[in-house]
């Protein structure tokens, strides 16, 4: 095992018996949401994917090492530290552990260490993505390198049209990765159900689901697969209310001279400021959604 890893003893006993196991991301809890709503929703979360047959492991780097499983505590440190986290891509690992600071992983290193730590399923809410305007920038998340190189499936909502979802998904076919929408053809666009782009393929059931990935894995193919499940319909954002918000977003975003990796989060801000709270709702319910579905798909894998 990598020396810098720690497996939760949970986790630990839940991978090694064959159990369904599926791992979260923690920059969505520091950098995605605010205090308190980002502890009560991760510790649902965790509640959500128990009710549903799996073992939660969430991930975050804490004092240089790596952390597959975190303690309520634990989640409770990095929900209140927040943005004071430093937000660690695959770049920072080495750095972090080498000085033995937190960091708070986004789906890059979430991918990375639940696949050290032998995890197969990760959900989420969104996924970095091409950002609009990247033809200039070159602002291309590295998530979707990960998703090139590591064998683990991601379940998400889609990418919101903070990014440009057109060249994220040429950028992903470049790349071999399989897009699947969950009982759906259109790639969803986190708060809306479409983006108006097509998935590779429609798959109908968490059998399917895992079958598919079980297949991806014996061929021994390199890199992850990314699933895009539609926020429910009660919970989905009214097109007119949310494209607006995130086309002022941007904006404000260029005005200011924004880059890097502070973009994502300022963005994220900025839309759920712009429509007062109504974002954070949609985005906390469609997290829900995605637990559940990566818990019951986590169970079929382990059949
Ligand atoms: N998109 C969201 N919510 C998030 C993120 C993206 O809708 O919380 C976070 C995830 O951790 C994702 C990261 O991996 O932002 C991408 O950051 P960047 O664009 O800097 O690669
Ligand atoms: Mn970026």
């Amino acid at each position: 095992m990598n020396k810098y890893l720690d497996i939760k003893p949970e986790v630990k006993e839940a991978i090694e018996a064959g159990k369904p196991v599926v791992a979260l991301e923690s920059t969505i809890i520091s950098h995605g949401m605010p205090y308190p709503q980002n502890v009560e929703t991760a510790l649902q979360v965790e509640q959500i994917i128990r009710e549903n047959g799996a073992v939660p492991a969430t991930i975050a780097i804490i004092g240089g090492r790596l952390k597959a499983g975190l303690t309520p505590e634990e989640i409770e440190y990095f929900g209140k530290k927040g943005p004071e986290i430093t937000k660690a891509s695959r770049r920072d690992l080495a750095m972090l552990c080498a000085k033995g600071e937190d960091g708070a992983c986004t789906v890059t290193t979430t991918m990375m260490i639940a696949h050290m730590a032998g995890i197969k399923v990760f959900a989420t809410g969104g996924i970095g993505g091409v950002h609009r305007g990247a033809e200039v920038t070159m602002d291309i998340s590295a998530d979707l390198e990960e998703l090139a190189q590591t064998p683990v499936m991601v379940i998400c909502a889609g990418c919101k049209s903070i990014l440009d979802i057109g060249l994220t998904l040429e950028y992903l076919e470049t790349h071999g990765v399989p897009v699947i929408g969950f009982g759906t053809e259109d790639m969803p666009a986190f708060y809306t159900q479409k983006s108006g782009f097509k998935v590779d393929y429609k798959v109908d059931s968490h059998e399917e689901l895992a079958k598919f990935f079980n297949t991806h894995l014996e061929l021994g193919l390199k890199g992850g697969i990314l699933v895009g499940n539609p926020i429910p319909d009660e919970y989905s954002m009214d097109p007119d209310v949310i494209n607006p918000a995130i086309d002022e977003a941007i904006e404000e975003c260029n005005r200011l001279g924004i880059r890097g990796k502070a973009t994502t989060p300022f963005l994220l801000a900025k839309v759920k400021d712009i429509t007062g709270g109504d974002s954070l709702d949609s985005n906390i319910r469609l997290v829900f959604n995605n637990a559940k579905v990566a818990a019951l798909t986590a169970a079929e894998l382990c059949k």
